[in-house]
C-alpha cells in the first residue's frame, strides 16, 4: 500500500493491523494475513490511503517496528485484525498504538471480535468493534469521516453507549458480486510472499537438505500463495467457529458466496503475474468441494486447458481442504489431474459416536473409501484430528490414535490436537453443560495490567480420559522441546508421530493397544533421519 500522508479531513488514511503471533510457523505455515490484505486492496480501490502493518513479518521487534509505522504518519483509523489464538498479542499492539497515537479512531475487527465485542471493549482501547466482514463497515466509516458525520449507528459494527452497554449493529454478508469485487481487489503484487517464502526457507535449512527431490518437495510447499474463493462454512461442525460467523454479524442465516469457475481462473493467473516463483497455490476455503458441488469438475478442466495453452505454468500445484463425504473416484480423478497435490479433509476423529458429537456423522462410511482412492491415485491427504470430544471414552481415543498411524503409515500427512478449544463462536464453547469441562489459561497483555481468564481446553467428561489426554499433553510436550533443538521446523506429520508415541504407555496402562514401540520409533527416524544421533535425551522424556 502506498505511504501515509498528512490526512485531511477528506482524505483519511487508514493502517491495518494483521492478527500478531510471536511464535511464528509453530503450527503451520505462516502467510501474509488475507483478512487485512483483502480490506486493504478494497479501501485503496475506493480511494482511500491504507497500509498493512505484518506484525509477523518484521526486521525488527513488531513492537518497535509499530511505534516506527505510527509515527511515520497521521493515521485516522487504525484496525487491528483478531484470532482467539493471537488474541493477547494482538491486544499489546493495540495498546501501543492507542499510546502512540492517543487521537487515532481504532477500530477492532476479525473473527475475536465479531463473536465478543464485549471483551474486546473490556481489555482493548477501541472506539468500535467491526462485526463480520469487514469491507462495507469500513468503506461506511471512512466516508463520515470524511464528510464529518457522525460515527455512530454504522451496520456491521458494535459500539458502547454512555451507559456502557454494547448496541450491536448487523449488517448482512456481502453478497456474490461484493465478495468476488473484494477477492478481486486483494493485493497480490503487494503482498510480501517472497518475504515469507526466504524466512521460510532459512527456516527449513533448505540448502542443508540432502536431495535435490527433496528440495524440490519442500520449495513447492513453502512457495504457496493463498487464494480464498468462498466466505466461511455452512456445515455447522459443533467446535468450529468459522460456521457460525457470518450469522453472528448479520443476526440470522447468512447465505455464503463463492468464486465461478473462470472467476477462480482469472484470480490464478493474477496470483501467478504477482509471484511468478509460486509451486503451489492454496485454497484457503474452508471447505472446497461440496457434495453437491457443480465448479470442481470444469474447474479442472479450465485448469488443465490453461495448463496446456500455457496460460499457466505446468508445473502449478494445488492444495485444498474438502469435505470427505464430497469425493467421488470422478473428482480425486480430475483433482490429480489438474495438480491437486494434498488434500485436507478435517476428519477430525475416527469413532462414529465422536463424529456424530461434532455434527459430522455422515462422514464415516467416506473415510476409507477416499483416502484409498486419494492415496492411490499419487494425491497426498492431509488429515485434521481432535483426539478427544468432550464424551469421549478411552476405546474412542484408542480407536482414533490406531487409526492415525495406520493412515500414517500408508502415506497421509496428519495434524492432531489433543482435545477441543473452545473458540468464541463454536456451539461446543457456548453449551453450559460444558462449563465444567472448561479450564482456562490466565492471560496477560505485555506492556499493561491487563489481565483476563481465556478458555483454552475442553477436556472429555469422563475423569479417566481427561487424565489419559492431559498425561500425552505433557509427555508431548517434554520432548518436543529436545527434539525442536535438533529440527528446524517439525512438520505435522512428526508431530503426530510423536503424539502417538507419547501415548502409548499411557493408553497401555488402560488396556488400549496402540501400536508397537519400537515400529514407531522406526517411522519417527525415517522421516527424520538426522536426528538418530541424540535420541537418547529424547527417548528419556518419554519414560
Ligand atoms: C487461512 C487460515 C489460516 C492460515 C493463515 C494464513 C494467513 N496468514 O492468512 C494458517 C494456516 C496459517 C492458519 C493457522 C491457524 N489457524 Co487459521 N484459519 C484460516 C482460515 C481457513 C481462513 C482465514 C482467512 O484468510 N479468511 C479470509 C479473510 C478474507 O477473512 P478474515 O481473515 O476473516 O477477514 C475478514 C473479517 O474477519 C474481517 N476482519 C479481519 N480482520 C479485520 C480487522 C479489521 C480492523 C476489520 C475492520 C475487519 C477485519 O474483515 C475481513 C474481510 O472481510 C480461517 C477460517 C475462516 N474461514 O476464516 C481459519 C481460522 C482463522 N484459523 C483458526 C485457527 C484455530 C488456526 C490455528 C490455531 C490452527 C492450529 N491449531 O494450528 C492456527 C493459528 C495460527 C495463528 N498463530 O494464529 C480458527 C480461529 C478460531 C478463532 N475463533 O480464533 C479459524 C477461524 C478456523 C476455525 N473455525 O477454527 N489459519
Ligand atoms: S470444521 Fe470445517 S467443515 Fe466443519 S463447519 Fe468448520 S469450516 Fe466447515
Amino acid at each position: 500500500m502506498g505511504r501515509a500522508r498528512r490526512s485531511t479531513s477528506d482524505s483519511p488514511s487508514v493502517l491495518l493491523i494483521g492478527p500478531y503471533d510471536p511464535h511464528c510457523g509453530e503450527f503451520t505455515f505462516l502467510a501474509p494475513p488475507l483478512g487485512v490484505w483483502r480490506l486493504a486492496g478494497v479501501l485503496e480501490a475506493a480511494g482511500i490511503e491504507t497500509k498493512v502493518f505484518d506484525p509477523n513479518c518484521c526486521r525488527e521487534p513488531p513492537q518497535r517496528a509499530l511505534e516506527r509505522e505510527l509515527l511515520s504518519g497521521t493515521w485516522d483509523i487504525v484496525g487491528v485484525s483478531t484470532t482467539g489464538m493471537t488474541l493477547r498479542f494482538d491486544l499489546e499492539l493495540a495498546h501501543i498504538v492507542r499510546r502512540v497515537t492517543p487521537e487515532a479512531f481504532i477500530v477492532a475487527g476479525g473473527m475475536e471480535a465479531t463473536f465478543r465485542p464485549e471483551l474486546m471493549f473490556e481489555l482493548g482501547p477501541f472506539d468500535l468493534i467491526v462485526l463480520g466482514e469487514g469491507e462495507r463497515p469500513l468503506l461506511d466509516l471512512v466516508a463520515r469521516r470524511r464528510a464529518g458525520q457522525p460515527l455512530g449507528g454504522i451496520a456491521g459494527t458494535a459500539e458502547r453507549n454512555k451507559d456502557g452497554q454494547i448496541i450491536r449493529m448487523p449488517q448482512r454478508a456481502l453478497s456474490r458480486d461484493e465478495l468476488r469485487d473484494a477477492i478481486y481487489s486483494t493485493p497480490y503484487d503487494k503482498m510480501p510472499y517472497s518475504a515469507y517464502w526466504e524466512r521460510l526457507e532459512s527456516a527449513y535449512r533448505i540448502g542443508a537438505l540432502p536431495s535435490k527431490a527433496a528440495r524440490e518437495a519442500h520449495l513447492a510447499e513453502i512457495r504457496s500463495v493463498r487464494l480464498i474463493t468462498l466466505n466461511y462454512c455452512p456445515m455447522g461442525c459443533t467446535f468450529c467457529s468459522s460456521t457460525n460467523f457470518l450469522h453472528e454479524a448479520q443476526g440470522s442465516v447468512a447465505s455464503l458466496a463463492r468464486l465461478e469457475t473462470d472467476e477462480c481462473l482469472t484470480m490464478i493467473e493474477r496470483i501467478v503475474a504477482a509471484h511468478p516463483r509460486v509451486r503451489t497455490i492454496i485454497f484457503q476455503d474452508d471447505i472446497f468441494v461440496f457434495t453437491q458441488d457443480r465448479r470442481i469438475l470444469p474447474l479442472c478442466d479450465e485448469i488443465v486447458a490453461a495448463k496446456r495453452s500455457g496460460r499457466i505454468p505446468p508445473h502449478l500445484q494445488f492444495i485444498s481442504t474438502n469435505r470427505i463425504d464430497a469425493m467421488t473416484p470422478q473428482r480425486l480423478t480430475a483433482m490429480k489431474q489438474a495438480g491437486f497435490r494434498v488434500l485436507g479433509f478435517g476428519i477430525e476423529n475416527f469413532s462414529p459416536r465422536v463424529l456424530g458429537e461434532f455434527n459430522k456423522g455422515q462422514i464415516h462410511r467416506h473415510i476409507e473409501p477416499v483416502l484409498s482412492v486419494a492415496l492411490a491415485s499419487g494425491m497426498t491427504p492431509f488429515l485434521d484430528l481432535i483426539l478427544s470430544s468432550p464424551h469421549s471414552t478411552l476405546e474412542d481415543v484408542g480407536q482414533t490414535l490406531r487409526e492415525a498411524y495406520r493412515w500414517l503409515r500408508q502415506g497421509c500427512e496428519i495434524g492432531m490436537y489433543p482435545y477441543v478449544i473452545p473458540f468464541s463462536g463454536a456451539a461446543l464453547a457456548r453449551d453450559p453443560k460444558l462449563l465444567p469441562q472448561t479450564y482456562y489459561a490466565h492471560q496477560r497483555v505485555a506492556g499493561t495490567d491487563i489481565a483476563w481468564e481465556q478458555p483454552v481446553k475442553i477436556l472429555p467428561i469422563d475423569p479417566i480420559v481427561t487424565d489419559a489426554i492431559l498425561r500425552m499433553e505433557s509427555s508431548f510436550e517434554a520432548m518436543l522441546g529436545p527434539l525442536e533443538q535438533q529440527v528446524a521446523h517439525l512438520p505435522s506429520r512428526l508431530r503426530s508421530l510423536l503424539w502417538i508415541l507419547c501415548s502409548l504407555p499411557i493408553m497401555a496402562e488402560r488396556g488400549q493397544y496402540i501400536a508397537d514401540e519400537s515400529e514407531v520409533w522406526s517411522e519417527l527416524y525415517a522421516r527424520l533421519p538426522t536426528v538418530r544421533p541424540a535420541a537418547a535425551p529424547i527417548a528419556a522424556a518419554t519414560a
